[in-house]
């Protein structure tokens, strides 16, 4: 039988026996050997070598599928990220662990200095976190993790607890990030997207002008190649805006750079909807919520459908134009259950054809347009695939009923995440690792994967399918 196609098993117990060096072992224990290595206590690390902290989109997909070995960590795992969550609602992008060396990671505590600089914004005291965000999956998550025991959820009080803090950060969003005006959330970092290093900040990042390379030191190059990472131009241009955000207080509001994205945004209604759910599931109103998602759906494709390229692209706020970058950002909002019916239909021809070429050339997405210009494949989010993009493409594939197309990308991710050691991203053509292996939102989503059931009711999906209202 091929080793993708197996199910795992209910978990029995919190603990799981793992031989981590053997590739002959069933993909889902060799899934959970990697996120048994990354745990700390209370959370998870992306990669114990390149990301040795908590990031936040990395633990919410990191939750979604911790939460089939036990519910009880990806409960856990949810609540230590919100624990360092700032008084004006915005969920740091990373907490740092403080008996990690200062330079293990660049930009460490002592750039961001969150307690002094971010101290008007309502940083919190006693845990260092970066200043600026990333996609917010953590309300998907977490009422993803919910159903995985609601019966242990309901009795530790899990969504109670997190639902006041998942409303204030889709607040902060919605209030403080619409720097365009039109109802959509800027990001004001190509790091807050979490695509770092898209073809699509070219545009908007050359207006930044960069931070002398002699000003920082980055840690990343001695975990991975510098040719499938993203330039020492590039880092110059992260450091000055990053920098220049801290100094203003980390107050939101004019600077250099703000794009609204496709996938940031897809993310924030997939999880409005997550909220209305568990807001009916706690007895309190959930159609404002509901309303919510459907009138930012509308906002989404008024501002960034892009008929012509067949997708939806991003907006360079401060130049007021699209960005025409085709990056599988523009792909993801496939996974919204509003989207209208055409629009969907040209999404999948898109990923399809020749600019994404699934099915054909590539078995997973790639991150950036096949045929553009700046297409490299092994370069940092300007073509090589990753899994939670993969995964969130399938999940929009299932959702409106493109079954066949959505079992072929399931055995593409488990296949190639076993081939190639749980890897960080892949090339999108020969499915070459790169980056760091045994990453841990690569493993995860496997182990979610491998937890869906072929019929019926399939947790992943129907809880981005808004659904009854209440
Ligand atoms: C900056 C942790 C993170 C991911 C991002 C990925 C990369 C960091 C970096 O690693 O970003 O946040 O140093 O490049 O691009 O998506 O969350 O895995």
């Amino acid at each position: 039988m091929d080793s993708t196609a197996q199910r795992a098993p209910r978990p029995t117990g919190r603990t799981v026996a793992y031989d981590p060096s053997s590739a002959a072992s069933p993909l889902h224990v060799r899934a959970a050997a990697v996120l048994e290595a990354g745990w700390t206590g209370s959370s998870t690390v992306p990669s114990r070598g390149l990301y040795p902290h908590q990031w936040s989109w990395d633990s919410a997909f990191i939750a979604i599928g911790l939460r089939h070995l036990s519910p009880l960590r990806a409960q856990t795992e949810l609540e230590t990220l919100l624990a360092a969550q700032w008084a004006d609602g915005r969920i740091p992008h990373i907490v740092f662990n403080p008996s990690v060396p200062l330079d293990a990671y660049f930009p460490s505590p002592d750039f961001w200095r969150s307690s002094t600089a971010g101290h008007a914004a309502g940083a919190p005291r006693t845990v260092q976190t970066s200043g600026i965000v990333q996609p917010p999956v953590h309300a998907l998550a977490a009422w993803l993790v919910h159903l995985a025991d609601p019966g242990l959820s309901r009795a530790r009080g899990f969504l109670t607890r997190v639902y006041p803090r998942l409303a204030a950060w889709h607040r902060y969003l919605l209030h403080r990030r619409d720097l365009g005006g039109g109802g959509l959330v800027s990001v004001v970092h190509p790091w807050e997207q979490g695509m770092d290093n898209s073809p699509c900040w070219d545009r908007p990042l050359s207006r930044v002008t960069p931070a002398p390379a002699r000003s920082f030191r980055r840690a990343d190059l001695a975990h991975g190649s510098p040719e499938d990472r993203p330039t020492d131009l590039d880092y110059g241009r992260y450091v000055r805006l990053a920098a220049d955000y801290r100094d203003r207080g980390y107050a939101d509001g004019p600077g250099d750079f703000a794009v609204e994205d496709p996938a940031f945004n897809a993310l924030l209604i997939a999880s409005e909807y997550a909220l209305a759910r568990i807001a009916r599931e706690l007895g309190a109103a959930a159609s404002a919520r509901q309303d919510r998602a459907e009138r930012l759906t509308a906002a989404l494709v008024e501002r960034l459908w892009e008929p012509s390229a067949g997708m939806f692209l991003c907006r360079d706020v401060r130049a007021g134009e699209l960005i025409p970058e085709r990056g599988v950002s523009g792909l993801v909002p496939l996974l919204l259950p509003a989207l209208p019916r055409d629009l969907t239909t040209t999404l999948v021809r898109t990923l399809s054809g020749p600019h994404f070429g699934l099915g054909g050339t590539t078995r997973l997405v790639p991150s950036y347009d096949l045929l553009g210009e700046a297409f490299d494949p092994h370069r940092y989010w300007r073509g090589p695939a990753w899994f939670n993009t993969s995964w969130l493409l399938e999940r929009g594939l299932r959702l409106h009923g493109e079954r066949g197309r959505a079992d072929a990308l399931r055995r593409g991710i488990l296949h190639t995440a076993g081939s190639s050691d749980f890897a960080e991203y892949v090339d999108p053509y020969t499915a070459q690792a790169c980056g760091a292996t045994g990453f841990g939102w690569t493993a995860a989503l496997t182990l979610d994967l491998l937890h869906d059931r072929p019929t019926g009711d399939r947790n992943g999906v129907t809880a981005i399918k808004g659904g009854d209202r209440g």
